[in-house]
């Protein structure tokens, strides 16, 4: 075990909700249906794919532009930051600052593999940065989570083997991501919304070092 690569939005800070709320809003405008199971299916794929599903409920795929797309994406950015601008380090999960911690002390690689272009905005107000060996540059990657390019490009950054990497996700997507990568899937959620994790935690209070290790030499 030489790296933990790390989701970041549901799993270090729970900006899924905002996003969840945000998108929520921008669906609510456009007189889209939206909830919590059909949120799903955006945990971890970017802004535009994102968008895209959402339009695709609404039997609005053909009714706007590019330039219109664009401006939808804008309006849900911007209520998203605006939700994002007030966060604080005490909006870390339980047990993540402690587990990034353990894994610095132990010269254990850390990476972010986020989607979200506000991931670098979300790591100094939590005042995070400094725990990152690596923050994989989203707008370098070309094929989104669920493709591995995202974990296997964490990884080449940290100069490690996948089959040496844990992969910590919140999201179907970023799950299969992990596993195509070839490396170790920690899922922190329900079951039902992990399939193919090699475990899963209800919640990241129950993450630390100790109990990485613990399941992924027993694997
Ligand atoms: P960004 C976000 C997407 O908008 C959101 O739908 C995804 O769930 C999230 O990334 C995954 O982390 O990307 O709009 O913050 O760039
Ligand atoms: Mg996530």
């Amino acid at each position: 075990m030489k790296a933990v690569i790390f989701d970041l939005d549901g799993v270090i800070t729970d900006t899924a909700e905002y996003h969840f709320q945000a998108w929520g809003s921008l669906a609510a405008a456009l007189d889209i249906p939206f909830d919590r199971e059909f949120n799903e299916q955006l945990k971890g794929i970017s802004r535009t794919e994102s968008l895209d599903k959402i339009l695709a409920r609404g039997n609005l795929s053909d009714a706007y532009s590019d330039e219109g797309r664009r401006e939808l994406a804008t309006q849900k950015n911007t209520e998203y930051q605006r939700l994002i601008s007030a966060l604080t380090p005490a909006d870390v999960l339980p047990g993540i600052k402690a587990l990034l911690a353990e894994l610095q002390d132990a010269r254990i690689g850390i990476a972010l593999a986020s989607a979200s272009k506000n991931a670098a905005f979300i790591l100094e107000r939590l005042e995070l940065t400094r725990y990152f060996d690596s923050v994989v540059d989203v707008t370098a990657i070309r094929h989104g989570k669920p493709d591995p390019e995202i974990f296997l490009t964490g990884a080449a950054n940290l100069g490690v083997q996948p089959a040496d990497c844990i992969g910590i996700e919140d999201a179907q997507a970023g799950i299969q991501a992990i596993k195509g990568a070839g490396m170790f899937a920690v899922g922190v959620g329900t079951p039902s919304q992990m399939q193919g994790a090699d475990i899963v935690v209800a919640t990241t209070a129950e993450l630390s070092l100790r109990m990485l290790e613990d399941y992924f030499f027993r694997d």
